[in-house]
């Protein structure tokens, strides 16, 4: 079963005018057809949001601005944290991974490509579900 989080350090264009970041469908840095793009910002101090898996979806997540921490479970009991805080790093999410997004900072603005339209029938929001489904994979 594939379980994938990888940490990107994207290529980053610049000249005496400041920085650039092109990120393309189906280059190792968006390695998939970007179909969606959506944004979190204006978080609420001490919010925690995520708390779901996908069976299909496949995203690239950056914080753009400010920072936040992903934290990663793959049902082995050992969640792990990534700590997102500049602009050209980003984080591919990929088959059953847990995820939550917590310690957003004021400024924070997190930026997520997706492989796919928005749908709700891929979503797992049942831990015990997504530990079954990891289980199963085996
Ligand atoms: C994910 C993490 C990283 C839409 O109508 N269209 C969309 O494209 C999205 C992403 C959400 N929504 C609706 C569904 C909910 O009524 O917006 C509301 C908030 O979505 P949700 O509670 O799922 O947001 P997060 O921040 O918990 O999770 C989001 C993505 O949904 C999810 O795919 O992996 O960001």
């Amino acid at each position: 079963m594939l379980q994938t989080v990888k940490k990107y350090q994207f290529k980053t264009l610049g000249d005496d005018r400041g920085k650039l970041i092109a990120l393309e469908s189906l280059s190792e840095q968006a390695p998939f057809d970007i179909k969606r793009v959506y944004y979190i910002f204006d978080t609420m101090p001490g919010t925690i949001r995520g708390t779901h898996a996908h069976k299909k979806l496949k995203q690239v997540l950056i914080c753009v601005s400010g920072s936040c921490v992903i934290r990663c479970d793959l049902g082995d009991g050992s969640p792990v944290d990534y700590l997102l805080n500049w602009p050209d790093q980003g984080l591919l999410l990929e088959g059953l991974v847990w995820r939550d997004m917590l310690q957003f900072s004021k400024d924070a603005t997190l930026l997520v490509l997706a492989s796919d339209h928005y749908d709700e029938s891929d979503y797992i929001r049942n831990y015990d579900t997504f530990l079954k489904e990891v289980a199963r994979g085996k």
